[in-house]
Order: C-alpha cells, then sequence, then structure tokens
C-alpha cells in the first residue's frame, strides 16, 4: 500500500475562522447553485418556506433547515444536481404584529428582519443557492401572487360572499380562519373571537375536494400527513331527505323514524318563509335569538335553540314534528338543515333534553325516499385581510360593470406606503382610508370606480413560492416554463406535520389549478413530503412565553456551525425531534475535535487488513442507508463507532481518512471540506466528491462456519477463513483435524466427500 503524508497546515481546531472561509468561498465558485437550464439530473430539495419571527432564527428552525440541508448534501454527492433554495415569507399578521409591538413600519421592520434572518441563514452553513431567493413582499413576487388571484377570478374560482366569519377584535382586528380560532379564541392574542357578517373574497377550493382527495394516494407523504388531509377534507356519503320542502342531509338515514324535530341554522333562507307564516310574537322572538347568537363568541359550550312556530311532516312516520333554529346546526355543511334523532345522536338527544322535546326509539330499519349524496367537510378558502401587510387584492368595483379583475399590465398594485398602517377594527383595511389608492378607473368602461382594500392572505403567498424560486429572473412570466418541468415537482420536501392541512393542502389546490389552466405539466407539488420531528428545551416546549427560546447565533461561536449541526441532528430520529441540552452540545464538540486531530496526526504507513476494511465498509453501508431514511442520529453513531475503532488502529490509510470525511462531510460541511482540500491539495470540494460506496465482499465476515457431516449426520462445526472457502482440500483437512468427526471415520473407508460451499462438509463411508 502507498504510503502518504499529510500536509495540514491549520493545527488547532478553529472553526470560527474556518468556517467562515468556506462558506465565502463555497459563494463564489457558486458551488452550490446548479445551473436550472442545463443541469442533467436535477433534484429539487425543498425547506419548507420560512416564516421567521423578527427576532430571527432560533434552534427549532435550524434544525429543520440543517435536517433538509443534510439530505440535499448527501443527494449532490450521489452525483444529481441539487436546487436548494431558500426564502422567505415575510408578509401576514405574524409580521405585522409585531411590527405593531414595536411600533416600526412592517415594511421598515422587513429589511431588519430580513437583514437578520439570511445573516443567521450562512451561518448555518446550509448549501443555499443564494441567487434564487424569493421573499413574499417584494413586488416582483407579489405581482404575480395577484396574478394568480386575476387567473381564479377569470374561471370562477374567486368569487365573493357575506359570510359570518370569525373577528377578533383584540390585537389583530382582523377576520380569522376557523382553524386559527382556538377554543374559541384567537390563535394569536388569545382575544374570545366574535361572528360578523362580512363580504369577503373567497376559493372554491371545494370544487377540487374529490381530486385532492383521492390524490393523496399516489403522493409519498408521511401517512399522518395524509390522514391529517383525509379528514380534512372529509367526505361523507349520505341522503337528502325531504321534510315538506326542507332538504336535509343525514349519514344515518336508517334513523329518520327516530326524527322528532328539525334544525334549521340560523341563516337557513327558509327561516324567512316560515316567519311569513307564524304570529308576530313568534317571529320577534326568533329574530331576537338570532340576533343574541350573533354575539356568541366562537363555539358555545351549551347549545341553544328557539322552536320557529312550525312543523313539517316526517316522510318515514307521517307525523308532525316542530322546526326549530340552532346555532349548532352551521349553514355551511349539508344544507344547513338537519333531521333530529335524539335516541341516537348525543348532541340531538342533549338539545331533545334541554327543550323537553320527545325522544323516540328508532328501529334503525327506516326507509326514506332518498336521494344519495356526498358532502365535503372542507371549506372554500377565506382569502380577504381586513389588514395592511399584504398584497391588495386586485381587483376593482364598478357601479356599472360590478367587480372586475385588474389588467395583467396594470399588476402589481403596489402596496401604498402609508402612515396609518394599523388596522382599524371596524371591519376594514387601513387602505380604505387612503383616497389616492381606493378611487381608480373601471378596467371595462374607464368610468370612476374603487378599488378593493383588503390583502390577500398570507397562505396564498406561501401556496406557489417553489414555482417561482426557479425563475427569479424571469420579470415577464411567473415562472419559466422550462425550468419548471426540469425541476418540479418538487423531489423531496421537508417541513413541519404542523402544516398537514393548511398550506399543504392550498399549495395542492393551486398546482392542480394550474394544470388545469395549462401553466404547468403536472397536478401534485411534491413528489415526497418528510415530516421532520420538533426539538423541545430540556423537556419542554419552546416558546417565547416560557423565555427558553433557544439562538443558535451564541453556540455557533462557541462550538462552530458543525457541532451545533451534529448536535442537532444527534438528538434523536429527525422525525421524532429531539430534546436540546446545553450539556449534550459539549460531547458532540469533543467528537468533532478528536476527528480533526486524529486525522491530523495519523500514521498513514499502515496496510490496511482485511479487519479494518470491513470496519469501512460496514461503516459505508450504514451511514448510506440512514442517510436515504433520514435516520441521521443513527448515521453519527456509526462514524463515532468507526471513530472508535480508528484510534485502536497503529494508523489510517488514505482510503479511510478520505472515506470517513465523506460520510461526515454533509454534517459537518466545513471542517471536512478543510481537511480535504489539504490532503487532496485543493483539488475539488468535497461536497461534489463522490459518495464512497460498500463493497459487499468485504462485508463478509472473517471467518465461516462449516458444518462436518458423516453420511448426512451433523458431527461438528469448523471455522474456516473466509479466503479459503474455495479450497475443499483445506476444509477436508481441517475437518478430519476434529476428534468428534475423527470417531466416526475411524476404520473406516471414505468412499465420497460432498462440499457444499461456505456450509457443509458431508463424508460418505
Ligand atoms: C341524523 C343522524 C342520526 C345523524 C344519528 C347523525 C347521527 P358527517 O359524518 O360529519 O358528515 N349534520 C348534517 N348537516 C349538519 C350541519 N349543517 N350542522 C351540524 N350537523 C349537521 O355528519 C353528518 C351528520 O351530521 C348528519 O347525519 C346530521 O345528523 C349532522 F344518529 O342525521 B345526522
Ligand atoms: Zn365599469
Amino acid at each position: 500500500m502507498k504510503q502518504y503524508k499529510h500536509s495540514l497546515k491549520t493545527a488547532v481546531y478553529k472553526p470560527g475562522k474556518i468556517e467562515e472561509k468556506w462558506q465565502k468561498k463555497w459563494q463564489k465558485d457558486k458551488l452550490y447553485n446548479p445551473n436550472l437550464d442545463s443541469s442533467k439530473k436535477p433534484f429539487f430539495n425543498l425547506m419548507m418556506f420560512p416564516y421567521p419571527s423578527a427576532e430571527g432564527m432560533h434552534v427549532g428552525n435550524m434544525y429543520a433547515f440543517t435536517g433538509s440541508d443534510i439530505y440535499g448534501r448527501y443527494k449532490r454527492m450521489q452525483g444529481v444536481n441539487v436546487f436548494e433554495p431558500i426564502g422567505l415569507d415575510g408578509f401576514g399578521i405574524h409580521s405585522e404584529n409585531y411590527a405593531i409591538k414595536v411600533n416600526i413600519h412592517p415594511k421598515e421592520q422587513a429589511k431588519i428582519s430580513e437583514e437578520n434572518f439570511y445573516k443567521q441563514l450562512h451561518m448555518i452553513g446550509n448549501a443555499y443557492d443564494w441567487d434564487h431567493t424569493v421573499e413574499t413582499y417584494d413586488p416582483e413576487y407579489y405581482k404575480w401572487t395577484q396574478w394568480i388571484f386575476v387567473q381564479l377570478f377569470k374561471k370562477g374560482l374567486a368569487y365573493r360572499k357575506k359570510s359570518p366569519v370569525n373577528f377578533c377584535p383584540g390585537v389583530c382586528k382582523t377576520v380569522l380562519a376557523d382553524e386559527q380560532v382556538i377554543d374559541g379564541k384567537c390563535e394569536r392574542c388569545q382575544t374570545p373571537v366574535e361572528k360578523r357578517d362580512l363580504e369577503q373574497w373567497f376559493f372554491k377550493i371545494t370544487d377540487y375536494a374529490e381530486r385532492l382527495l383521492n390524490n393523496l394516494n399516489i403522493i409519498d407523504w408521511a401517512e399522518k400527513v395524509k390522514i391529517s388531509q383525509r379528514n380534512w377534507i372529509g367526505r361523507s356519503e349520505g341522503l337528502l331527505i325531504e321534510f315538506d320542502g326542507i332538504k336535509v342531509f343525514t349519514t344515518r338515514p336508517e334513523t329518520t323514524d327516530g326524527a322528532t324535530f328539525l334544525v334549521l341554522s340560523v341563516q337557513h333562507p327558509y327561516i324567512i318563509e316560515i316567519k311569513k307564516r307564524v304570529d308576530g310574537s313568534t317571529v320577534k322572538a326568533i329574530d331576537e335569538y338570532i340576533q343574541k347568537t350573533k354575539l356568541h363568541k366562537g363555539q358555545e359550550k351549551v347549545k341553544t335553540g328557539i322552536f320557529t312556530g312550525f312543523y313539517v311532516k316526517n316522510p318515514v312516520t307521517n307525523k308532525n314534528i316542530p322546526v326549530w333554529t340552532s346555532d349548532y346546526v352551521l349553514m355551511e355543511y349539508g344544507t344547513g338543515a338537519i333531521m333530529a334523532v335524539p335516541s341516537e345522536d348525543e348532541r340531538d338527544r342533549e338539545f331533545a333534553k334541554k327543550y323537553k322535546l320527545p325522544i323516540v326509539k328508532s328501529t334503525l330499519k327506516a326507509q326514506p325516499h332518498g336521494q344519495k349524496v356526498i358532502h365535503y367537510h372542507l371549506r372554500d378558502w377565506l382569502i380577504s385581510r381586513q389588514r395592511y401587510w399584504g398584497p391588495p387584492i386586485p381587483m376593482i368595483y364598478c357601479e356599472k360593470c360590478g367587480w372586475q379583475a385588474v389588467n395583467a399590465q396594470d399588476l402589481p398594485i403596489l402596496l401604498p406606503d402609508v402612515k396609518n398602517w394599523k388596522p382599524l377594527g371596524t371591519g376594514k383595511s387601513p387602505l380604505a382610508e387612503v383616497e389616492s389608492f381606493v378611487n381608480t378607473t373601471c378596467p371595462n368602461c374607464a368610468g370612476p370606480a374603487k378599488r378593493e382594500t383588503d390583502v390577500s392572505d398570507t397562505f396564498l403567498d406561501s401556496a406557489w413560492y417553489f414555482l417561482r424560486y426557479t425563475s427569479v429572473e424571469n420579470k415577464k412570466e411567473p415562472w419559466t416554463k422550462s425550468r419548471v418541468k426540469k425541476w418540479l415537482p418538487v423531489h423531496m420536501y421537508i417541513g413541519g406535520a404542523e402544516h398537514s392541512v393548511l398550506h399543504l393542502l392550498y399549495a395542492r389546490f393551486l398546482t392542480m389549478f394550474f394544470k388545469d389552466s395549462g401553466f404547468i405539466n403536472f397536478e401534485e407539488p411534491f413528489t415526497r413530503f418528510y415530516a421532520h420531528g420538533l426539538l423541545i428545551k430540556e423537556g419542554a416546549k419552546m416558546s417565547k412565553s416560557k423565555g427558553n427560546i433557544v439562538v443558535p447565533d451564541a453556540y455557533i461561536r462557541k462550538y462552530g456551525a458543525d457541532t451545533l449541526r451534529t448536535y442537532l441532528m444527534f438528538l434523536g430520529p429527525f422525525n421524532q425531534g429531539g430534546d436540546f441540552y446545553d450539556s449534550g452540545i459539549e460531547g458532540v464538540h469533543k467528537f468533532i475535535k478528536r476527528i480533526w486531530n486524529l486525522i491530523q496526526t495519523s500514521k498513514s504507513e499502515v496496510q490496511s487488513s482485511s479487519e479494518t476494511k470491513r470496519m469501512m465498509h460496514k461503516t459505508i453501508k450504514k451511514v448510506t442507508e440512514d442517510m436515504e431514511n433520514l435516520r441521521y442520529n443513527t448515521a453519527i453513531a456509526a462514524l463515532m463507532e468507526w471513530y472508535n475503532f480508528l484510534t485502536k488502529q497503529p494508523g489510517i490509510s488514505k482510503d479511510e481518512v478520505l472515506t470517513f470525511l465523506k460520510l461526515l462531510a454533509p454534517f459537518a460541511p466545513h471542517m471536512t471540506e478543510e481537511l480535504y482540500q489539504s490532503i487532496t491539495k485543493g483539488k475539488n470540494s468535497i461536497h461534489i466528491s463522490s459518495w464512497p460506496e460498500f463493497a459487499p465482499k468485504f462485508l463478509l465476515e472473517d471467518k465461516i462456519t462449516v458444518v462436518v457431516q458423516v453420511n448426512g449426520k451433523f458431527r461438528d462445526s469448523i471455522k474456516i477463513k473466509s479466503e479459503k472457502i474455495k479450497d475443499q482440500n483445506y476444509i477436508e483437512k481441517a475437518a478430519r483435524e476434529s476428534e468428534k468427526v475423527q470417531k466416526h471415520l475411524e476404520e473406516k473407508k471414505v468412499r465420497k466427500v460432498i462440499y457444499v460451499e461456505g456450509k457443509i462438509i458431508n463424508f460418505v463411508v
């Protein structure tokens, strides 16, 4: 074996210096910027769009970003062209509330936050293509977000509807989506949420419910995420049954004979009919009740309702049953009316008991005339936000022509710089106060018209960003078709499971819409979605209120990014998260330092033995399999085991050194680069070197057990050096040396010896 000499200049491990040096060099060399037009083996390694808080990145974010980066680095070394872009979603209530808190204009604050966040991202050493960043508040980006709105409007998928909405009268002063209301309170500021009737823009995602559901079967996503989406879409098969013209939706038609009253939603249009037919005092009581439900804050614990004075006939029993109205029946689901079966349904029973309504047992054999229907729980996507910090919805209202989309050449509709950007709390956006913004001309008749003053939901910004990453240079189109064709759908998408429904469903919906419109040629955006786990801090969830948020900066300064990265990945299986302990990081730091020292000081004039080779190939195999399955913690453990083995050897071969560095490179990209380039005299980056391959022949155990038989009966087993496995004479001799075998061969004539390679040797006597 050839000898080699190390020529390492740096003796002491100084992560700060090394890391800054390589980060600069990689960026200068555009090491991580694949040619987006000519790459032969495109691999889109996407990290879920960060939505950084103004305080910047904490280790929980870094944990996710690093785990995604490690996968990308591993893939790159396997010879594919990895595109790993990054950007930030900086519009929205989250950033705006922070701006309110610190009393800085959101535009100003965005600049500060962006700079800080990107600086932090550089420090952690991820292989980002910094030429393809996306910021949602950049007019070059939101121009296209607005364009998408217009496309949906043109296809009839964006519409206005007056609807009861959740309104947060607290800090947020805006409409909230159902999922932003937790236990009747605003998810962000914990203020009890009110119901208000507002005209809102919606996207008709419900048109895609069936496709969104069915396609789940063809994508490689974490099962728990698929389950959440299935439940969220909530397909229900049932019947529509008529009670004197009032249709109800039920999933239990066989219980119709137990239906003892109907309940209409308070918004049900039939209530207007009923009010025409019942006496004045009843009308007054109904109106009072409906008025009261508007003040209800979120979901009430105690069910309330009122009798409308009206009766309908149960089509199965032919009995007249009373019609009630209550806010426990939702207008948005089914037909907005139910048949109540108190003997079978818990909610109905509670209601019946409270109002002393009859409870009649059902035979469960009722067969009403029914019309079969399928309902989905999925609601249309509420887009309007009565806030400042978002892309203005690109619509214009003309008294003569109605709602008109802004012409494409007039996009973007810039978010005006205004002094009074804070929420008004009137149910209108602060933009409504800006006359120069509001007053415009109609795109259709050129007459005077008014602009929509609501801005769009942040989830719209993040529902298509992955397409834009490929095409940020394009000023004429939202994306360049050829690039999107080359790089998408995304090969690997990594993000938090908490985005199981909203973001991941909205992105799928828009992708289907783009496909249907002929803008792209696929309908599922993310071929593989991997949900990473969450990081906790010494047993507790990291949160601002607990004051236990860990910011990576100080750790990086003290130990280096390589140590922090490796430590984070060592904490546990990547899909299960881990518990961050200050004390734990020291151990990993020692490991990194020891590798540094071992490789520099090792004597290399050694022959590699079959044992050292086996250990190396075993480690390559283990680490490779673990990387493929994102089991980073056990990959690191395998490297530690190999390191311990190597320290006991008289020296380390160059092959071992380079292999070790390569396997560690995705975790500790800087120090491995430094050592690798010193050893190879800086020809190429380790990060574009080829990933080590294991040779199965070296994995064979050193000794093989061969069973010795006499006339087919087991007599003994012997251990044979694996290189002798083909040498029958040698094995026969070794078998004859066994005393147990000798006993059975004594004074007998061996007529034949049958050898099954590596397994059995049989003496026929
Ligand atoms: C009679 C009945 C008897 C029902 C029984 C259930 C159990 P899923 O499976 O979620 O689709 N329902 C229908 N529309 C409603 C609305 N707008 N607001 C509140 N509840 C509504 O649920 C369908 C069932 O939920 C329907 O079947 C209906 O009650 C109720 F033992 O009809 B069922
Ligand atoms: Zn007009």
